[in-house]
C-alpha cells in the first residue's frame, strides 16, 4: 500500500496521452487506409508464458482461467509502473522520510476526518479496538484522506507486475487473479477502477487480496466500497489491524536515548523483518533504561533509523508490529504513529 507522489502523477497524466495519441494515430490510419489491411491493428494474442501462469493463478486462487484471460486481454502493459516501483519512498532515509508526511497540513485535515466521522470512528474502536488516530493516520498517509487514491488502472498495474516484474511476479500475479475475483464479485468495470502504481485501491489503498478479505460494509448498505464510503474505509482499515493482532491501549514504541556505548550494544536486538524476538526484561538486563510501564515479558525489539546526524532508537512493541503489517517499512510505521500522536495532540 503505496504513496503516489505528484510526480507519479504526472507520470501516470503523460503515459495516458501518449497511448490516446498513439491510439488515435492508429485509428485515423485505419479509417482513411482500409485497403492497406497492414495498418489495422491486430487484436491482441496472449503469449504461452500468459497462459502458463494465467493456469497457474487459476489453480492457486481459484478463478476461472477464461476470466484471467479476458482480462488479461483486456489489460496493458506500463512500462512507467516498472520504473516507479523501482524507486520506492522507503529508500529514503528516515530523517528525510518523515516530514513528507508530517506536515501541518496532514495533521490539520487529519482532526478535520476525525471529527467529520465522529460516530464512526467511535463504532470502529468499539468493535474493533482499534483507535481514531491511528486509522485518521493511515488513512492520511495512504490518500491524504481519500484525496490522492491513484490513478492508474488497477487491472494494468496488476499485469504489468504480475507478468512482467519477474522479481516480485510470484505476489503480483495472484494479486492480478484476486483483483480479477474481485472484480466479478463487486460487478466491476475494469476500466473504471484506479489505484496506486502497485495496485492498491480506495481511501486505505488495500490490495485486492486484503480488499477480498478484509474490507467490511460498515454502513451496512450491501457494497463494500472503499472509494466513496468513508465508513466502509474507516470500518476496513480497523478490522485489517484487528486481524493482525492489534492490542487495545497497546504498547506501541518507545524512543531510546542511548549513551555511545549503549549504541554499540543495540545490534544483537535489531532485525530487518520488525520480528520482536526479544522481551523487555533481555533490554533491561543489557543495560537498557526503559521506563517501569512496560512489562518485563513484552516482546520486543529495536529499530534503528538514520538521522542527519547519527541515528536514532526506538524500542517496538506489538502494536508497532501491527503497523507494519500495512506496510513492511519500519519508515513508514512510526511515521503513521507519530501522525497519530499530533492528530490526537491537536483534536
Ligand atoms: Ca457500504
Amino acid at each position: 500500500m503505496k504513496i503516489l507522489s505528484k510526480l507519479f502523477l504526472k507520470t501516470s497524466i503523460l503515459s495516458c496521452s501518449i497511448a490516446l495519441a498513439l491510439g488515435m494515430t492508429t485509428n485515423v490510419m485505419a479509417a482513411t487506409n482500409s485497403k492497406v489491411k497492414a495498418t489495422t491493428p491486430s487484436p491482441k494474442t496472449l503469449t504461452t508464458a500468459e497462459l502458463t501462469t494465467i493456469k497457474n493463478i487459476s489453480k492457486e486462487i481459484g478463478v476461472s482461467e477464461k476470466d484471467l484471460q479476458q482480462a488479461a486481454l483486456k489489460a496493458t502493459k506500463q512500462d512507467v509502473i516498472i520504473k516507479t516501483m523501482e524507486r520506492p519512498w522507503e529508500a529514503k532515509p528516515w530523517y528525510k522520510y518523515w516530514p513528507i508526511f508530517i506536515i501541518p497540513k496532514r495533521v490539520n485535515e487529519g482532526v478535520d476526518f476525525w471529527h467529520n466521522n465522529k460516530n464512526t470512528m467511535l463504532k470502529a474502536e468499539q468493535t474493533y479496538g482499534v483507535p481514531p488516530q491511528i486509522i485518521t493516520a493511515i488513512i492520511g498517509v495512504e490518500t491524504f484522506y481519500g484525496k490522492n487514491m491513484g490513478t492508474f488502472k488497477v487491472l494494468d498495474a496488476l499485469y504489468t507486475l504480475g507478468f512482467y516484474y519477474p522479481k516480485r511476479s510470484a505476489y503480483f500475479s495472484k494479486e492480478f487473479g484476486n483483483f480479477v475475483k474481485l472484480a466479478k464479485q463487486e460487478k466491476w468495470n475494469y476500466d473504471d477502477i484506479k489505484g496506486s502504481y502497485a495496485g492498491a485501491m480506495g481511501m486505505g489503498q488495500f490490495m485486492p487480496y486484503s480488499y477480498l478479505t478484509w474490507a467490511v460494509d460498515f454502513n451496512n448498505n450491501g457494497h463494500t466500497n472503499l472509494f466513496k464510503e468513508k465508513d466502509d474505509a474507516i470500518g476496513s482499515v480497523a478490522n485489517y489491524f484487528k486481524k493482525h493482532n492489534w492490542q487495545h491501549n497497546g504498547p506501541v514504541v518507545h524512543k531510546l536515548n542511548l549513551t555511545p556505548k549503549q549504541e554499540s550494544n543495540t545490534a544483537q536486538f535489531i532485525n530487518d523483518s520488525l520480528e520482536l524476538n526479544h522481551t523487555v526484561a533481555e533490554l533491561r538486563k543489557a543495560g537498557f533504561n526503559i521506563p517501569g510501564k512496560y512489562k518485563d515479558t513484552e516482546p520486543c525489539s529495536i529499530i534503528k533509523l538514520q538521522e542527519e546526524v547519527g541515528f536514532s532508537y526506538y524500542v517496538i512493541f506489538n502494536n508497532f508490529y501491527t503497523i507494519s503489517r500495512y506496510n513492511k517499512s519500519p519508515l513508514y510505521s512510526l511515521t503513521v504513529y507519530l501522525l497519530s500522536e499530533e492528530i490526537q495532540k491537536h483534536m
